[in-house]
């Protein structure tokens, strides 16, 4: 591990040794761990006893979630909650549904999550969740069925004040829907604090769909601005075709990029004339479809390409939004040598160890994604906000509030970068201020 202080070291080693096979969960924790050195010593929440107590989840919940099929034949799943930290707040975080799903993955986005919603200054903990079920290609009501069998255990470790869980990859509004109405049957009640992400008619918020897209690029212009450039007239690469690379395409093209590329897991598509969203959306959300339908329902102006990366295709400012480690070493060489000046993270830790290094030391501003795609998180807990004050906002104000935030993530940031020695260092600036202000709530709430 790269930091020159042995305890930090042994902390790492420590969270090795007792979460064995947990690749992304290690990666993640050296990733804070090695911004920590000029920390520690300096600063008297940098205890190394509250680092390590850090890096061991609260509380961890694993359960079996049976269902049937539309043909009545029985499925068997696994289930996960990671309470990881709840000193700033009730625990709160998404739920993945993915096949790649196991604990690894959630402890990994568990603990990223405990920086991020620090960052974001809101009274909120960290907390992730989700399941090894594959949505892809399941009807409605199968995909019922599962949500009602996997909130049938996960109830009873949730709550308002407790823990409050939202989407992530493979949860969306439907999905959010299912898990609201049996949480309300079992418990009846509707307490709509207890799920965020809901839709408007019953407990959600305006701009929580679009936030953490949007907040992407409010940040990515936060950054830009920092020398003195706009998005106006870039060229732009977005990786996914999801929830958040969506909503970044969209703000992007309002404030007058032009989005060139984005993908699924099956391949992406370079359209010159920039995505045009209106069809990305009608493909993507009504049809559950796939990219290559994308470019056969847009004809010559783009082009489907089924093997091979999309950091391969010129652009100012790649924001990779689909999943973990997505953009490698040679990603990033592609990304310099074609003149990138800017990368920023909508999904949780997409870019490799290796090829954040190659960014940094090419002069690339690297935005990660604990600090840039922190909208999501934090237009959840004005949703939270709404519930308990029984009120709504209108999309203007909420769109708003989530500007100032994305604004203050990101001087705070600059700021606590440049304290610890390491101007402009975006990454060192989100972890150690994230950290800080949790590792303070830690010791003031003494050994529990
Ligand atoms: P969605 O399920 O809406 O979309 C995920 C997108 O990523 C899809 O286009 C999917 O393609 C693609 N994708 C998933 N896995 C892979 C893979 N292995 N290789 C290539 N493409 C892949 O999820 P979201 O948009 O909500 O989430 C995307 C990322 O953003 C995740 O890392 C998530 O943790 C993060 N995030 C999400 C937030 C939110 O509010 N939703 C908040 C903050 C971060 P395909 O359809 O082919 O699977
Ligand atoms: O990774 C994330 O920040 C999310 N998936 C959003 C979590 C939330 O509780 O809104």
């Amino acid at each position: 591990m790269a930091t020159s202080d042995g305890r930090l070291t042994a902390v790492y080693d420590e969270v090795v040794a007792r979460n064995p096979g947990e690749d992304e969960f290690h990666q993640a924790v050296r990733e804070v761990l090695e911004d920590l050195g000029p920390v520690v010593g300096r600063h008297a929440a940098a205890d190394v006893e509250v680092i390590r107590r850090l890096c061991e989840p609260e509380r961890q919940v694993l359960f079996r979630v049976p269902w049937a099929d539309d043909e009545g034949r029985p499925q068997l799943n696994r289930g996960f909650r990671v309470e990881f930290n709840s000193a700033l707040g009730p625990y709160k975080g998404g739920l993945r549904f993915h096949p790649s799903v196991y604990l690894g993955i959630v402890k990994f986005l568990g603990f990223e999550q405990i920086f991020k919603n620090s960052l974001t200054g809101l009274p909120i903990g960290g907390a992730k969740g989700g399941s090894d079920f594959d949505p892809k290609g399941r009807s409605d009501a199968e995909v019922m069925r599962f949500c009602q069998s996997f909130m049938t255990e996960l109830y009873r470790h949730l709550g308002e004040h407790t823990d409050v869980p939202a989407g992530d990859t493979g949860v969306g509004q439907r999905e959010i829907g299912y898990l609201f109405g049996q949480y309300k049957r079992i418990t009846n009640r509707y307490e709509a604090g207890v799920l965020t992400g809901k839709g408007l008619d019953w407990g959600g918020s305006r701009v929580r769909t679009e936030a953490t897209g949007y907040g992407l690029v409010f940040f990515v212009e936060e950054v830009l601005r920092a020398s003195s450039g706009s998005l106006d007239g870039t060229k732009v690469v977005v990786s996914g075709s999801g929830n958040v690379a969506v909503h970044a395409i969209e703000k992007v093209h309002q404030l007058g990029g032009r989005v060139i590329a984005c993908s699924d897991s099956a391949g992406y598509v370079v359209d010159e004339d920039g995505i045009d969203l209106d069809l990305l959306r009608e493909i993507k959300e009504q049809r559950r479809g796939r990219m290559s339908d994308y470019a056969e329902a847009r004809g010559r102006s783009a082009q489907h390409v089924g093997d091979g990366s999309i950091w391969s295709v010129p652009c100012d400012v790649a924001l990779p939004c689909a999943t973990q480690n997505e953009l490698d070493e040679a990603g990033a060489k592609q990304l310099v040598e074609n003149g990138c000046r800017v990368v920023a993270e909508g999904a949780n830790m997409p870019t490799t160890p290796d090829a954040i290094r190659l960014l940094r030391d090419a002069g690339v501003s690297f935005a990660p994604g604990k600090a840039a795609n922190a909208g999501g998180v934090a237009t959840s807990a004005l949703e939270m906000q709404q519930n308990a004050t029984r009120d709504t906002w209108t999309f203007e104000h909420t769109e708003q509030r989530l500007a100032e935030i994305m604004h203050s993530v990101h001087d705070r940031c600059l700021e606590t970068a440049e304290e610890y020695g390491r101007p402009g260092d975006y990454v060192a600036g989100a972890n150690i201020a994230g950290f800080l202000r949790v590792a303070e709530a830690m010791l003031a709430l003494g050994l529990v």
